[in-house]
Formats: structure tokens, C-alpha cells, sequence
């Protein structure tokens, strides 16, 4: 198949978008045989049937890096609680925030953690969406993170998607170890990641340093477990507090380090020296009514790649469209339209250490996104707008029903 008369935006080389106008992608067998302008065509794609795509802008598919979409239940209560002047801190101490949706998690049986998820993703994959990472962490004990973990694969069996399992035992001390955090990481998330792994199960080992949840020191001996398995590993850090998680996580090469509005200078360069991605969470930070900006200028200066993600979780996050934080990115964040298309693409396959997606070129994945736009930059610009007119998921393309004879 050969998509012709597109703008494309491969996100590749040096330029912004990687733009070519009047442009041709040719796909066969799921992957991209070759990018450029129509004219330059070669001969032996000529016979390749050909769609028109009349300046349709194509860009990569869109790739969710972060998401914690596998939950039970919701906290519309803590919203409003928080709404009346709690802080986020003082509702996770009283018992709501992560630990209350551990319980909803614990309660939810594999069949209806499944069809809640996948509500949510189909709005993704309704935007473009090719891949998308999923956490464990909402369940703290071995069978409810391995539950959480079977749930977020069954998603890529019933679903046209790619999923990226994250273990994330070290997000938050349950009830019942309140006050031994390190018999937790010893007597439940160590053994856990163990057991996950044998079954398959983690594709990266992620956790929360922060003051509500665990020490540096208590994630890198989780991190240490990881490295021995094989398993990549990525934080998240510097979210309310600067305790240095993405210092510990640099040296282990972490694939990213996430939310990072306490981030320094000293996190980016050490960032920039690993090739540890800076995963950017505007919706986190819009929910939380946050005023501490990440330090995007210092990212940018050191050469640090930004992605961005949605963070999709019941509390500090309960959103369902990449769009929207592209465009979060650029108004709160003032990261560039460009830069915003890149982190849910180029950068965001990076942070997932996903070598086969993010840009399009020829070897690559053939995962697009066809927008119904004339410039790349209206995908963050506008708001609450879908302009998805297809989406091309390895090659395949949604085609029109055949007509009744
Ligand atoms: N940081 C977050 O933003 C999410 N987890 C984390 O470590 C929030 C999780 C939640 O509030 O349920
Ligand atoms: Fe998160």
C-alpha cells in the first residue's frame, strides 16, 4: 500500500517535525518500505495501490509512555476534598489517595479491571494511539499486581495496541505494613517482581521516591533486583519534593525519569549523560494545581529528551486524551507544538526503550496517525478537538465495510 499526497511529519533528523509536503509512505507487511516526496517515488513502488490522501497531515502514531490505566474504582470524593483545600500529601496521610485505590484495586475482580481499562484506551486509540506503558502499583500484594499485570496484557489480545508492562510494586506502603516500608520492599515487592518476571510479566521495574512513598535508597534496592533479571528500569521522581531519585536512577541508565517538577540542573545534566528520557506529566501537575514548573528550559538546554504522557490514574491524573496534555505541554509548560508531537512519539518510544516506532522511517513499524489538519502544530493547538481521520496499526488500515450483494 502507498499513502500519497500527504504532509508527513516522520519526526525524524534534525528539523522540527522531520516535514515533507507532498509526500509518500509506501507500507508492506506491517512495515515501512519507504518515506519521501511523491516525486521521488521509486520505480519499484509505482505498482503498490495507491491511496490520496489530499494534504492529509501523517504523523507517528501516538505512544502513551506512562499511564497507571489498569484500576479499580475512582476519587471523585478526594477531588472534591482537595477542591475544599486539602493537599494531596494530607489526603494520601488520611487514609485516601494511592492507598484507597489499592482497596477498589484488591476488591475488582480480572473481568471488571479489564472492561474499565479498556474503556479508557479505546478513547486513546480513538486519538491514534499505537502503544501505550501500563504499571502495576495499585495492588501491593503478589496476587493483586500480578492481577493488575495479567489485565494490562489481555488489553493488547483484545485490542489493536501494543502494551508495555511496568512493575511498580514501590508506589505506596499498604495499610497493612504502615510504618515498615522496608518489610514491605523485602516481604512483598521483591518476591513479587520475582514472580511477575517469571511469568512474563515486566517489560521495566518503576517507583515512587517521594516523601508519602519510599526513599532513594529503598527504590534502588528494587532497581538492584531489576538489574539482576535484565529488567530496564525508570522512576518516578522529583514529583513534590527534590529527594535526588533521579540522581540514584541515572546510575542505574534508567530509561526515563518522570514528572520531575523539583528536578535541578544537576538531574539534567546526569539525564543527558545516561540517555535518561524526561517523561513530563502537565495533567498530574493541572490536577494537583501544582505551581512548581518542571525545569523544561534546563531539559532543552542540556540536550535532556522530553516525552510527554498522560500519567491516566484515578487520582492525580483522571484523563483519557494525549491530545489534551500536548496541548497542557505547550500552554502551562511552554514546550514548542513541535516538541509536544515529539514526546508522545519520538521521545516517548525512547522512554520505552522501543527501537521500532516513534518515527517514520523505512524498517520501522508502519504505526500512523492520519489527522484531518493542514499543520502539525494544530494537534496541540486545539483543544478538545480529535482530528484523527485513521489510524494505520501495523499496516493495517480500518476499511470500509464491504457492500451486501
Ligand atoms: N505519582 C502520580 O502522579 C501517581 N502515582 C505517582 O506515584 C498518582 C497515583 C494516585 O494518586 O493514585
Ligand atoms: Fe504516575
Amino acid at each position: 500500500m502507498r499513502l500519497s499526497n500527504a504532509t508527513i511529519a516522520t519526526m525524524d533528523g534534525d528539523t522540527a517535525y522531520g516535514l515533507i509536503e507532498k509526500a509518500t509512505v509506501v507500507i508492506e507487511d506491517g512495515t515501512i518500505l519507504w518515506v519521501g516526496p511523491d516525486k521521488e517515488l521509486p520505480a519499484a513502488y509505482a505498482e503498490h495501490e495507491v491511496q490520496d490522501q489530499f494534504a492529509r497531515l501523517i504523523t507517528p502514531a501516538l505512544i502513551d509512555c506512562h499511564t497507571h490505566i489498569v484500576h479499580g474504582g475512582h476519587r471523585a470524593t478526594e477531588f472534591e476534598m482537595r477542591l475544599e483545600g486539602a493537599s494531596y500529601e494530607e489526603v494520601a496521610r488520611a487514609g485516601g489517595g494511592i492507598v484507597s485505590t489499592v482497596k477498589a484495586t484488591r476488591e475488582a475482580s480480572f473481568d471488571t479491571l479489564l472492561e474499565a481499562a479498556l474503556m479508557r484506551v479505546d478513547r486513546l486509540i480513538a486519538e491514534g494511539l499505537s502503544m501505550i506503558e501500563i504499571k502495576s502499583g495499585y495492588g501491593l500484594d503478589h496476587d493483586t499486581e500480578l492481577n493488575m499485570l495479567r489485565v494490562a496484557r489481555a488489553i493488547e489480545a483484545v485490542r489493536p495496541v501494543r502494551v508495555r508492562t511496568t512493575f511498580l510494586g514501590a508506589h505506596a506502603i499498604p495499610t497493612e505494613y504502615a510504618g515498615r516500608s522496608d518489610q514491605y520492599i523485602d516481604e512483598v515487592c521483591l518476591p513479587t517482581l520475582a514472580a511477575a518476571h517469571a511469568e512474563g510479566l515486566v517489560d521495566a521495574v518503576d517507583g515512587f521516591v517521594e516523601n508519602i512513598a519510599f526513599s532513594s535508597e529503598q527504590v534502588e534496592r528494587v532497581f538492584a533486583a531489576a538489574k539482576k533479571l535484565g529488567i530496564p528500569v525508570k522512576l518516578h521522581a522529583e514529583q513534590l519534593s527534590h529527594l535526588g531519585g533521579t540522581m540514584m536512577a541515572t546510575q542505574y541508565n534508567a530509561l526515563s525519569s518522570d514528572h520531575l517538577e523539583y528536578a535541578n540542573e544537576q538531574d539534567a545534566t546526569a539525564m543527558a549523560n545516561s540517555g535518561t528520557v524526561a517523561v513530563i506529566l502537565p495533567s498530574a501537575y493541572y490536577t494537583l494545581r501544582e505551581t512548581q514548573l518542571p525545569p523544561i528550559e534546563l531539559f532543552r538546554h542540556h540536550g535532556v529528551a522530553m516525552a510527554i504522557a498522560t500519567d491516566c490514574n484515578p487520582g492525580s491524573s483522571p484523563i483519557n486524551s494525549l491530545l489534551l496534555v500536548m496541548n497542557m505541554a505547550c500552554t502551562i509548560f511552554r514546550m514548542t507544538p513541535a516538541e509536544a508531537l515529539a514526546g508522545v512519539t519520538r521521545h516517548a518510544a525512547a522512554a520505552l526503550g522501543a527501537t521500532d516506532t516513534g518515527i517514520l522511517r523505512a524498517g520501522m513499524r508502519a504505526d500512523l496517525a492520519i489527522w484531518d489538519v493542514e499543520q502539525p502544530a494544530e494537534l496541540a493547538y486545539r483543544i478538545g478537538v480529535n482530528s484523527l481521520h485513521q489510524r494505520v496499526f501495523a499496516g493495517v488500515m480500518p476499511t470500509a465495510k464491504p457492500l451486501e450483494s
